[in-house]
């Protein structure tokens, strides 16, 4: 199965997005995003993923913040748009011990059983470490026939490498996704999702007084500026990549790879696996922001 030929056919795709949604600011515009994209979307289902960084304590709270904060975007977006909030899981409060041993959560069982209930592919977005999709898929291997998996994650492949938040979140669940026999489309965050940048003026000019999520959003920015105040300065909204490829899959180009494993020094070896994945190697920026503002404002 090639991904992005089966996005480019027009219909609209069963989704589940798996979120570490308190990590930072920019998942939150991605599930607002994929919440106001009905026509291409059929959000099923939020999970909550596992993060550690100055936002959590561990990654079991960092599950828990993001669980709430799924809540409460989801009610921002049925306040401003009326939106009805979609189920949502917790997900692993653990990271995966080795790459063949699943970790059990809510999160982990909604992906399997939402993907088995039906005969067409189930997209599962992941824009965090992939704890919980790589435990869905080692605890039940048949979900290769029904899920694809469109993942934030990693360096473009030209930086031979390197660490990066989301699979060093979970480095044996990172392997477990490319060991699998999962159709794979990846969107790298070094050298490709890095120039989805945005400053204050612009999401002021475009959303501050539209509306409660509008200024949710201009407010978390505004609390980006760092402390030492320079003239300039900007925010990369990393996670919207993921869902605009759902959604006018135009926005990007990919090459096919070959699937990789990655070291304990961060490295990349492809080849390592069997098969391959579609590896994103560029955005259009503008027309992804074009999508974004088009479907957060009112
Ligand atoms: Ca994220």
């Amino acid at each position: 199965m090639n991904i992005t030929e089966t996005l480019r056919n027009g219909k609209r795709k069963r989704v589940i997005l798996d979120t570490d949604t308190y990590n930072e600011i920019d998942d939150q515009f991605a599930l607002a995003l994929a919440m106001l994209s009905p026509k291409e979307i059929e959000l099923l289902a939020v999970t909550a993923a596992p993060f550690h960084n100055s936002n959590s304590s561990s990654y079991a709270d960092g599950m828990e913040r993001s669980y709430n904060e799924i809540a409460k975007v989801m009610d921002l977006v049925e306040k401003s748009h009326g939106v009805k909030p979609v189920p949502y899981y917790r997900g692993s409060t653990e990271r995966m011990p080795d790459i063949d041993t699943p970790v059990a959560s809510e999160a982990a069982d909604a992906i399997y059983t939402i993907a088995m209930a039906s005969d067409e592919i189930t997209y599962v977005v992941a824009i965090g470490a992939l704890t919980n999709v790589s435990s869905a898929i080692t605890a039940h291997p048949e979900l290769a026939e029904k899920i694809a998996v469109i993942w934030l994650g990693g360096q473009a492949r030209w930086y031979e490498g390197g660490g990066e938040f989301n699979l060093q979140g979970d480095r044996n669940a990172t392997n477990a996704l490319y060991a699998s026999k999962v159709p794979l489309l990846t969107v790298p965050c070094l050298g490709v999702a890095s120039t989805l940048i945005m400053t204050l003026p612009e999401i002021e000019y475009q959303l501050r007084g539209n509306s409660p999520l509008g200024d949710y959003l201009c407010d978390n920015i505004k609390n980006c500026e760092p402390a030492s105040h320079p003239v300039s300065w900007s925010r990369v909204i990393w996670d919207i990549s993921a869902v605009c490829t759902l959604i006018d899959p135009r926005c990007y180009w990919a090459s096919e790879q070959p699937r990789f494993y990655t070291d304990e020094n961060h490295r990349y070896h492809p080849g390592q696996y069997e098969g391959t994945y579609e590896h994103i190697d560029g955005l259009h920026r503008d027309h992804v922001f074009s999508i974004l503002f088009g479907r957060l404002k009112k």
